[in-house]
C-alpha cells in the first residue's frame, strides 16, 4: 500500500511547476526509505518467509535453501558466502537453532557489510557522475543539488552530456528548481571543454559545490570511456579542491549493475554509488554484491523522480527494509 502511495505521490510530483526558493523536505528520511524499499522487502521478504513456513529447524538444508534466496536477490555468490558463514557461526556459538531469529541475524550482516564511514565532505567540492544511460544521473544530480542548496551551499552544474539533445535544457530545470547556477555548451560540443569552463566559473563565483553531467551514451563504449578519460585529465589538472566521483546505478537492472562498475572502473577511479529507483524495483540487493566485490559504498539512493526523493544511504533502513 506503502508503496502505491509513493507511486501516486510522484506522479503528481512529476506535474510540479518549477520553483526558485527550495523549500524543506517533509517526509520522514526513514519513511521514505522504507516506501521506497517496499517492493525489495516483498520480493525478498517473500522468499524468505515462504522459507521460514516451511522450515522451523536451523539445518544445513535450510542454509542451502537460504543461499539460493540470496543469490536470487542479487546479493552474488561472495557476498552471500560471507553472509551465510555469519549466520552459520552465529547459529553455532549462540546455540540458535529455530527459524525465528533469521530475520534478525541477516539485517545485522547486510547491515555490517553496507556500514561504512560517512565521508567528511570539504568544500569546495567536485562530484563527477557517471554511469550508462537512463539510469538516472541527470535526476540525481538535481537532487544533490537541492540537498546541497538546502544546506546553504552555492551549488554550480556543468551540463558535461552534449551527446543527447535535450540533455542540457534537462539540466537547466534541475538547476531551477534546486536554485543552483549552471554551465551550458551547444549541442554536440566538447564535453571536456564544457567541464573546463564549469570549473572556471566555480573558482571564479566561489562555488561550493560543483555536480558534473556526463553522457551514459555515445557512438560506442570506446568513444564513452575515451570521453570519460579526458573528462578525468581535465579535472586532474584544474581542480585542486576535494573530487568525488559517483557511479549512478538503476536498482532495477539488478546483476548488470556489476558489470557496469567494472567498465566504469576501468575508465575512471569511483568513490561511490548513488542506487536509484529503489522506489519501483523489487531488486537492490545487488549493492550488496557491489560492496563485497568492490568496496564501493552506497551514498545515496532514489526513491523517486521529485526534488525531494534521494536519501543519505543508512545500512540500518537499508537492511531492515531489505528483509
Ligand atoms: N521512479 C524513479 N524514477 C527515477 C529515479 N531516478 C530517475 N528516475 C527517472 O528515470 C528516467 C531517466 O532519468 P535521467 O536522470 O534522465 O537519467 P540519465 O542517466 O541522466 O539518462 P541519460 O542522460 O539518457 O544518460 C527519468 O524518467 C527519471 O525521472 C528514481 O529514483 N525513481
Ligand atoms: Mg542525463
Amino acid at each position: 500500500m506503502a508503496f502505491l502511495w509513493s507511486k501516486k505521490k510522484q506522479e503528481s510530483e512529476g506535474a510540479e511547476t518549477v520553483t526558485d526558493t527550495p523549500e524543506k523536505p517533509k517526509t520522514s528520511l526513514l519513511g521514505k526509505m522504507a516506501q521506497g524499499l517496499m517492493r525489495t522487502r516483498s520480493s525478498l521478504g517473500q522468499k524468505l518467509g515462504n522459507l521460514l513456513a516451511y522450515y522451523d529447524k536451523i539445518d544445513d538444508e535450510f542454509f542451502e535453501e537460504l543461499e539460493a534466496v540470496l543469490i536470487s536477490a542479487d546479493m552474488g555468490v561472495v557476498a552471500t558466502e560471507k553472509i551465510i558463514n555469519t549466520v552459520r557461526e552465529r547459529c553455532k556459538n549462540e546455540k540458535i537453532s529455530d527459524t525465528a531469529r533469521i530475520h534478525e541475524l541477516l539485517r545485522g550482516c547486510i547491515s555490517d557489510i553496507m556500514r561504512a564511514e560517512a565521508p567528511d565532505e570539504v568544500y569546495p567540492l567536485l562530484i563527477l557522475v557517471v554511469g550508462v544511460n537512463g539510469v538516472g544521473k541527470t535526476t540525481a544530480i538535481g537532487k544533490m543539488a537541492y540537498r546541497y542548496s538546502l544546506m546553504g551551499k552555492k551549488v554550480l552544474l556543468a551540463a558535461g552530456d552534449t551527446f543527447r539533445a535535450a540533455a542540457a535544457e534537462q539540466l537547466e530545470v534541475w538547476a531551477e528548481r534546486s536554485g543552483a547556477q549552471v554551465v551550458r555548451h551547444g549541442e554536440g560540443a566538447d564535453s571536456a571543454a564544457v567541464i573546463f569552463d564549469a570549473l572556471s566559473a566555480a573558482r571564479a563565483r566561489g562555488v561550493d559545490v560543483c555536480i558534473c553531467d556526463t553522457a551514459g551514451r555515445l557512438q560506442n563504449k570506446k568513444n564513452l570511456m575515451d570521453e570519460l578519460a579526458k573528462v578525468g585529465r581535465i579535472i586532474d589538472r584544474n581542480w585542486e579542491g576535494e573530487k568525488q566521483t559517483y557511479i549512478v546505478l538503476d536498482a532495477t537492472t539488478g546483476q548488470n549493475a556489476i558489470s557496469q562498475v567494472k567498465m566504469f572502473n576501468e575508465a575512471t577511479k569511483l568513490d561511490g554509488i548513488v542506487l536509484t529507483k529503489l522506489d519501483g524495483t523489487a531488486k537492490g540487493g545487488v549493492a550488496v554484491a557491489i560492496k563485497e566485490e568492490f568496496d564501493l559504498n552506497v551514498r545515496y539512493v532514489g526513491v523517486g523522480e521529485g526534488k525531494e526523493d534521494l536519501l543519505v544511504f543508512d545500512p540500518e533502513d537499508y537492511s531492515a527494509n531489505i528483509i
